[in-house]
């Protein structure tokens, strides 16, 4: 089946295939991005950004919070979701509804119609700071796509195959871009380069990126 079937045309120029499953929608993010970033930074309120420790005990450059129902961890044992904050026990935060709302609405423009994310990783980069290739594959549900939001400065995204080594392509994620990603592309390899330095007049000298999963 085609993905872009029975969807509707007004925003067909927005919407570009990067691969079998995900989808770019250049923009969709701007109309509500001062309430979006807003509810973003309730959340480092209630919850600041913190560099994670990966398993292999590197520090990661970029800083990172969580909201939902399930949040992510990264432990000398791996990476997995939890209930609650295993640093203070506690549930996370919500999910503020203005996000939870953009999230399943963009999911349906990209095809998935059925999506309610149930965890929101909330993702800081600095300028200089990056992403290694990597998988999303910690959800328990693997058939439900990420939905991604970007805000602030731009990123170049590298998307490759099932394998780390294959070829990567680039996309430049702009302020209000949103990928969504399942299906036969759900466990691409994937990373951010180093962002460069710059400034946006909403959200300042950084990139916020916003990932919405059901993690099961
Ligand atoms: C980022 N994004 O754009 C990092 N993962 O800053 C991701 O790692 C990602 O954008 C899965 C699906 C979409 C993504
Ligand atoms: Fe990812």
């Amino acid at each position: 089946m085609d993905l872009f079937d029975n969807l509707p045309l007004a925003s067909e120029d927005l919407r570009t295939a990067i691969a079998p499953g995900a989808v770019l929608l250049r923009g969709l993010g701007r109309a509500d991005d001062a309430q979006m970033l807003a509810a973003a930074e309730s959340v480092i309120a209630q919850l600041p950004l913190r560099h994670l420790q990966t398993p292999g005990g590197h520090t990661m450059s970029i800083q990172t919070t969580r909201c939902g129902s399930m949040g992510w961890v990264s432990e000398p044992g791996g990476y997995r979701y939890a209930p609650r904050n295993p640093g203070t026990r506690q549930p996370w935060p919500d999910i503020p509804p203005c996000l939870h709302d953009f999230a399943v609405r963009a999911a349906a423009q990209a095809g998935y119609p059925d999506f309610v994310p149930d965890s929101c990783l909330i993702n800081q980069y600095l300028p200089g700071n990056k992403l290694g290739l990597h998988q999303d594959r910690d959800e328990r549900d693997l058939r439900a796509p990420v939905v991604s939001l970007s805000l602030g400065l731009p990123a170049t995204f590298l998307f490759g195959g099932l394998q780390r080594t294959g070829q990567t392509q680039r996309y430049r994620l702009a302020h209000g871009d949103v990928v969504v990603w399942g299906g036969p592309a759900r466990l691409a390899f994937h990373g951010v380069l180093p962002v460069a330095d710059g400034h946006h007049p909403l959200v300042g000298r950084r990139r916020i990126n916003l990932t919405f999963r059901k993690v099961g």
